[in-house]
């Protein structure tokens, strides 16, 4: 079995390898980035999982179904609401099932498990915790939600800070627990290691869970050289004060992954990983079409398996 900690945009083509190997794998997603909209519960990175193993997803924009329509956002505009945040019409009906099921009592995993069922996804995908957890960023215009600072101001102002709200007190999904556990490998995901690896690092009982297991535990870089292969991930690590580099990813990871995977490029790289008790392994990390999915995924399972 095998459990993959994962994010969206930058997480799935590495899941959709994972699945390629084991159709049965289990994603615990993020949910840090989730973000209420209109009386709505959007859920990022787990639409941008389900959606992806159901090849629903916008590839270009690694969100979002593709070939959606966006009728319901153009009338929003029309009684004057802000609207940019793009939800799709097909994404929205997502959104309403969810909310309606949550106003019914059931809980984002449950929500979660009957989405996977809905879109044909034999994958077991689930949050890594049903409490809320909200990323939020502090720039010189103040404290504001993640989706509003990378979406509505577009990421543009310096990062001064990050703080993972409510992340302390949040209860894991005992499913998550027991999928790390039972696994014989678990994965984090090439996403950003600050706001999608973040919030599930910063529960308690995950990390504690990881660091018990980190033999088993391996990281795919989602960095070359200083910067990310896509996305904010390197200017958010430069705030946090770490290097934005897969040897500044290893550092931040010591506590919960003993094993970690980067790009040929970063050879050198990969000896001060070593130096931190690491085993580093060198590959192509970049995952331009199918076929480089599964050799990663392909690459990083043979490694731990051994
Ligand atoms: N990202 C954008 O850059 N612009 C958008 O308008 C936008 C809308 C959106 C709607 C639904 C959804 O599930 C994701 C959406 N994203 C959008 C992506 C999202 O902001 C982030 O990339 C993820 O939260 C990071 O994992």
């Amino acid at each position: 079995m095998i459990t993959v900690l994962a994010g969206g945009t930058g997480s799935i083509k590495l899941v959709r390898g994972l699945v390629t190997q084991d159709p049965k794998v289990n994603v615990v997603s993020n949910v840090g980035d989730n973000y209420w909209l209109y009386g709505l519960y959007v859920c990022p990175d787990i639409d941008t999982i389900v959606y992806g193993l159901a090849d629903m997803l916008d590839q270009d924009r690694g969100w979002g179904v593709k070939k959606d329509t966006y009728n319901f956002l153009r009338q929003m505009e029309v009684f004057g609401e802000e609207t940019w945040f793009r939800i799709g019409d097909r994404d929205t009906a997502t959104h309403l099932t969810r909310t309606n099921m949550l106003k019914n009592g059931k809980n984002l995993a449950d929500i979660t498990k009957w989405m996977c069922e809905k879109f044909a996804v034999g994958a077991n995908v689930m949050p890594v915790s049903d409490s809320g957890i909200e990323t939020r960023i502090t720039t010189s215009k103040g404290e504001m939600h993640l989706q509003e600072y990378w979406v509505k101001y577009r990421g543009r102002d310096e990062v001064e800070g990050i703080q993972y709200v409510g992340a302390d007190k949040a209860r894991p999904n005992p499913e998550a627990i027991n999928a790390m556990h039972d696994s014989e490998v678990v994965v984090l995901a090439p996403g950003n290691p600050l706001t999608s690896m973040g919030p599930m690092l910063q529960i308690k009982a995950v990390k504690k869970e990881l660091s018990k297991m980190k033999k088993k535990v391996v990281a795919v870089s989602p960095l070359i050289g200083d910067e990310a292969i896509s996305g904010p991930a390197a200017k958010y690590m430069r705030a946090a004060g770490v290097e934005s580099n897969a040897y500044g990813l290893a550092k931040m990871y010591a506590d919960v992954c003993s094993n970690m995977v980067i790009d040929t490029r970063d050879k050198a790289l990969g000896r001060k990983i070593r130096d931190l008790g690491y085993r580093a392994f060198e590959t192509r990390i970049t995952m331009k079409n199918k076929a480089a999915e599964d050799a990663l995924a392909g690459f990083v399972l043979k490694q731990m398996r051994g």
